[in-house]
């Protein structure tokens, strides 16, 4: 792990540090709420620390959005509904999306170590997947703006009004993205409430947004704790609910929302298994696993956190797999040789240390590589668990850290009936050289999205979304634009 690797030719050697600048990012000591197009203190005077999980350090103050501050930011919401954003053709916001896309192409780097500190994801992830899926995704909706009539809702679909929309620490640009792009290009207006622990790009974006000259409260910005995002659900003037997070909180809007006519849709957990069959390519299928599950420290609600492998190759791929995890480096987010960031939150922290420890308790062999951990600092070392049955909490519940649980099958049927057991249904890898076992696969995994010999790929125009305790609705493609138009 850091510092030292060990080679198959020769000594081990180290990997010099490659620390990317935060010259580029200035962090103001403190953040209001962004309301009509203004960033103001929230009306309590109240405001909490924002840390960076790579070193305990607080970055920044931030306001804490209360009951009056949402009234404001719904009213300014309505208000430009009913006004500037509202009366203009799509053609004419297609124009504010691409401009939003291109400054954020523009600010790139600024946006990634900007991410980086507040989330603790590795730099290469936010520069290469964070930002770059954020502005696509801008460009991509940009295109859909003058088209709605084309776009299967029928003839002259209309926006649905004012959404609040809650988003989680994980992907704290993208998700932002994600809710803003399709629900501007249908002609709503939005109030976003961040996650409390990643609220520092959502304002960057509102910056963004205020230099791209959107009409004042077309977009709002309420940085806050659950209970902003609370008091946003709950509002009687918001018209559509857009959540993603975890599927308890969503059960919760989902009680909230009953009877209201809000429209909702939810993006919730996952347990995805990625199944690894005897004839794929096991390097190959090696990196996929990887990626799967310790991609962003495996805080993702599509992580291929279950893997299921053939019995016949098990051993191979587990000893494969080991090799290749001695070779990742845990370390300071902003090195670009990094590959395994800071967990997000002490209490995310605390989530998957009590997951592992039941994995031990409940019988499932532990193993991680050996790794140096900073003293300061929330971390967990990619970790994986074999001899894990259906039954184990590590296999059943999700995680969201850099956790491994691996189960083995032999029959195709054995395969699918293992996937499937599960309460969630948002994702699934299978790994085969055989392209009529992929569809016979994809026809039978109960997931939104079925990746074949890859994994976590992601594209705006590709709709993403779950079934069962995933969720309902999809983000991204033309079917993303459905949550935010009335045919
Ligand atoms: P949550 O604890 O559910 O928080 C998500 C957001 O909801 C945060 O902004 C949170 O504010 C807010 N919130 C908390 N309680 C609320 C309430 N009662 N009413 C309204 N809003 C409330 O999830 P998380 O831990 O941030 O994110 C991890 C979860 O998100 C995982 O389960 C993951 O699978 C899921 N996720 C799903 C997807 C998709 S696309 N399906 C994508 C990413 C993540 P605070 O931050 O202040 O608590």
């Amino acid at each position: 792990m850091a510092g030292t690797s060990p080679t198959l030719a020769g000594p081990a050697w180290e990997y010099a540090p490659a620390p990317e600048s935060t010259a580029i990012v200035s962090i103001a000591p403190s953040y209001g709420l962004f309301i009509g197009g203004e960033f103001a203190a929230a009306a309590s005077g109240g405001h909490f620390s924002t840390l960076n999980p790579a070193t305990e350090e607080p970055l920044a103050e931030v306001a804490q959005a209360g009951g009056p501050d949402v009234d404001r930011a719904v009213a300014a919401a309505r208000a430009a509904y009913d006004g500037a954003w509202g009366a203009l053709p799509g053609r004419e916001r297609a124009k504010y999306l691409y401009r939003i896309a291109r400054v954020i192409q523009e600010r790139s780097r600024e946006f990634a170590v900007l991410e980086s500190l507040d989330n603790g994801k590795p730099i290469k992830e936010s520069r290469d997947v964070d930002v770059p899926l954020a502005a696509a995704h801008f460009f991509y909706y940009a295109g859909w703006a003058d088209k709605l009539e084309h776009a299967g809702f029928g003839p002259a679909p209309r926006p649905v009004g004012v959404a609040g929309q809650v988003i989680p620490w994980n992907f704290p640009l993208l998700m932002a993205a994600w809710k803003l792009a399709p629900a501007l290009a249908a002609g709503n207006t939005c109030v976003l409430k961040p996650a409390e622990t990643t609220p520092l790009t959502a304002l960057l974006l509102a910056e963004v947004i205020q230099q791209a000259g959107l009409p004042p409260g077309t977009v709002n910005v309420l940085t806050g704790d659950g209970a902003a995002g609370q008091a946003l659900v709950a509002h009687p003037g918001v018209d559509k609910i857009a959540f993603t997070g975890s599927t308890e909180v969503g059960k919760e809007i989902q009680r909230a929302v009953a009877g209201t006519g809000k429209r909702l849709t939810l993006e919730l957990g996952g347990k995805a298994a990625n199944v690894v069959f005897d004839d794929a390519p096991l390097d190959q299928a090696v990196e996929g696993i990887v990626n799967g599950i310790f991609f962003n420290q495996g805080h993702v609600c599509c992580a291929g956190s279950r893997l299921l492998v053939q019995e016949s190759v098990a051993d191979t791929v587990l000893d494969r797999l080991k090799r290749r995890l001695g070779t990742l480096r845990l370390g300071d987010p902003l090195d670009k040789n990094t590959d395994i960031g800071a967990i997000n939150s002490r209490q995310q922290l605390d989530k998957i240390t009590e997951l592992s420890a039941a994995g031990e308790r409940e019988g499932a062999e532990r193993w991680s590589p050996p790794c140096p951990i900073p003293a300061r600092g929330y971390w967990f070392p990619p970790t994986v668990f074999s001899g894990v049955s259906q039954s184990h909490r590590i296999a059943q519940e999700e995680i969201f850290g850099p956790v491994l649980s691996v189960l083995t099958f032999r029959t195709p049927e054995e395969a699918v009936a293992k996937a499937n057991n599960t309460p969630y249904g948002l994702s699934a890898g299978v790994w085969t050289e055989k392209g009529s076992r992929i569809f016979w696969m994809a026809q039978r995994l109960r997931a939104g999205v079925v990746w074949a010999n890859t994994y976590n790929r992601f594209d705006p125009a590709s709709p993403f979304g779950g079934y069962r305790e995933s969720g309902f609705g999809r983000e991204g493609g033309r079917q993303g634009l459905a949550g935010y138009l009335d045919a």
